[in-house]
């Protein structure tokens, strides 16, 4: 998030959350929204293909049809231009590129993004009305506009919006994605991208490469690595050998099920290093057991870039071992296999050079020592500060500094903000006469993505303890479903969903949370997983799935 959780709900004159369900998957931040428009009569616009919760407090819903995100936007813009709402000292003094997106923006007037999108010329002009005349004006979005082919376009066009608008480096405004586990942030900060050292420094940058090998006495890898959604289709293409996972459950979490199980099959070798025995651990030649959360100290990084402390509570659980230890030790031995081979690539590289190479660290205090030596967010972050109870976001440039709540305050970091001219393209899939419905596909508030902690959980799966699938009561009348037996909203019908890669069977719940036309499935039980289904096409650029539209049919199932 550019901004932090506080000045949004304290300042901000609207909200926008487009694709995130806020209330259910980020029940903190959520919370506080909720709070700005009762107490304060914040407005909100969503833009959500389902009706969600938050949905009820909004004095906009625009219910747009799955994976038309990048013509609304636009269509937004258009109006706004129209009615001279645009914040034109910002965009000449902060911006560059305005021309070339400005003639696209041309291009989407309300009658032809009201025909894409499915949502009412009227409801756009009042969206438009609201953003023009509330500000600032805060935008938040989560995956239901990431996951698509076009998921980065999806967010270009956003900070076209905000920047069209001047709602950018103020409180109560900024561009906000909501990060979704507890430390992605974190995780994406100290280099788990295949591009990019801790800091966001690039791997292909020669004084970067440089600082990285003098720091760890190490050779470097020097060329960028594959994403995850990359690494896994590759073992069929002879191109990935082995397989170190941590802390993932690919069979459930990634898409098209059937072509991951046959990847992981195939593999020579799969190490995984987890808490419990996921649906992945039967490819598994190695499992390694880690410690979860409450057996070990050391920092999560929030949404809100804020770097927090997180102490052991218990002591590891059986041999379980905290990953940091795992992997660690896994290095030395590897160090030491090259060396006995006489392989060693660097004679920097043993576990006598010093602490970094050598992966001797004490404890995880050292390991922030150095993140602060080697990232220039974290310069100024120890595991003291934060002992101390100093609320730290960053970037944190030294000791003394007490960390950036706002970014781009003045300037952006890259200097000036540069307008993308962004056009909408269909999803992947659309539906047809053999797949007539959209599936689109997320979580629900009970359960936890594969469901391993979740399903573990005997009140949780009292409350939610099987797939449901959301289907309108429209197509639930058509397929003869039946709304009145049973125990749950949608009786006891069961329906099958099947798509070009597989099919499912659940139990539906008959609910107007998704419109005609739309099923909402999620991947939390293994026996009717959503990623059967879903399909392994990527955003060009970031990679990742489109998890959020596939074409599928729905049958009763007797
Ligand atoms: N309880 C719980 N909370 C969680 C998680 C969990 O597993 N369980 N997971 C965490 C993680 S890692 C993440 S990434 C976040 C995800 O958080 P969110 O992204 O907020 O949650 P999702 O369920 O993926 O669904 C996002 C929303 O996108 C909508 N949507 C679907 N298709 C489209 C579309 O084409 N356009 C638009 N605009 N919206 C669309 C859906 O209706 C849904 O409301 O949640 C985090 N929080
Ligand atoms: N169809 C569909 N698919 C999706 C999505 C979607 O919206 N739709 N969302 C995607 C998104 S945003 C995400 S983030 C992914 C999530 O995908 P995954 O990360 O694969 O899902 P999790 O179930 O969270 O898996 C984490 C595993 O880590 C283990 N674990 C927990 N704590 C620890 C620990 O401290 N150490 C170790 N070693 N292991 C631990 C858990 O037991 C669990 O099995 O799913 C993606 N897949
Ligand atoms: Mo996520």
């Amino acid at each position: 998030m550019t901004n932090s959780m506080d000045d949004i709900a304290n300042v901000a004159e609207a909200f926008f959350i487009i694709g995130s369900n806020t209330t259910e998957q980020h029940p903190v931040f959520g919370t506080k929204l909720r709070r700005a428009i009762q107490r304060r009569g914040a407005k909100l616009i969503v833009a959500d293909p389902r009706r969600i919760d938050i949905t009820d407090l909004a004095t906009v819903h625009l219910q747009q049809r799955a994976g038309t995100d990048t013509a609304l936007i636009n269509g937004l813009m258009y109006l706004i231009y129209e009615k001279g709402y645009e914040d034109k000292d910002f965009i000449a003094e902060r911006t560059v590129g305005f021309d070339a997106y400005r003639e696209v923006i041309k291009d989407y007037p309300p009658e032809k993004v009201s025909e894409i999108t499915g949502v009412p010329v009227a409801l756009l002009h009042e969206a438009a009305e609201i953003m023009g005349t509330h500000k600032p004006m805060a935008t938040m979005w989560a995956m239901g506009i990431t996951q698509h082919i076009k998921g980065v376009r999806n967010v270009m066009a956003l900070a076209n919006l905000q920047m069209t608008l001047g709602n950018m480096g103020v409180p109560g405004g900024g561009t906000n994605p909501l990060r979704g586990q507890n430390n992605v942030q974190g995780a994406c900060d100290l280099g788990g991208l295949p591009n990019v050292y801790p800091g966001y420094q690039k791997v292909t940058d020669k004084a970067v490469q440089e600082k990285f090998i003098e720091a760890w006495g190490a050779t470097a890898n020097l060329s960028v690595g594959k994403t995850l959604t990359e690494m896994i289709p590759d073992v069929l293409k002879g191109k990935t050998n082995a397989l170190y996972i941590l802390g993932e459950d690919p069979v459930m979490s990634d898409p098209d099920t059937k072509h991951i199980r046959a990847n992981l099959e195939a593999c020579d070798f799969v190490l995984l290093q987890e808490i419990f025995p996921s649906e992945t651990a039967v490819y598994a030649d190695v499992l390694l057991p880690g410690s979860s959360f409450a057996e070990k100290t050391g920092t999560f990084t929030n949404t809100e870039r804020r770097i927090q402390m997180v102490r052991q509570a218990i002591q590891p659980i059986g041999d379980s071992l905290p990953d940091w230890q795992i992997t660690a030790g896994l290095a030395k031995r590897m160090i030491a296999l090259q060396q006995a081979q006489g392989n060693a690539l660097d004679p920097n590289l043993s576990v006598e050079s010093g602490r970094f190479a050598g992966w001797d660290y004490a404890n995880t205090a050292e390991i922030m020592d150095e993140i602060a030596a080697l990232t220039p967010q974290y310069t100024g972050v120890s595991h003291e500060r934060l002992e101390n109870g100093e609320r730290l976001q960053w970037p944190i440039r030294d000791k003394e500094h007490g960390g950036t709540p706002i970014l781009h305050v003045g300037r952006f970091a890259i200097g000036q903000g540069r307008f993308m001219p962004i056009e909408h393209i269909p999803p992947a899939e659309s539906p047809d006469d053999e797949y007539p419905f959209i599936m689109s596909t997320g979580r629900v508030l009970y359960h936890w993505h594969g469901g391993q902690m979740t399903r573990r959980v005997e009140g949780i799966m009292e409350v939610y303890g099987e797939s449901l699938v959301e289907i309108n009561p429209v197509d639930a009348d058509q397929l003869d479903l039946n709304p009145s037996t049973g125990s749950g909203q949608g009786g006891d019908s069961r329906i099958r969903i099947s798509s070009r890669r597989g099919s499912i069977e659940s139990k539906a719940i008959i609910t107007d949370r998704v419109p005609p036309g739309m099923v909402y499935t999620n991947f939390h039980f293994p026996e009717s997983s959503a990623n059967v289904l879903t399909q392994a096409v990527l955003d060009p650029v970031a990679k990742i799935p489109e998890f959020k539209v596939t074409a599928v049919s729905v049958e009763k199932v007797d």
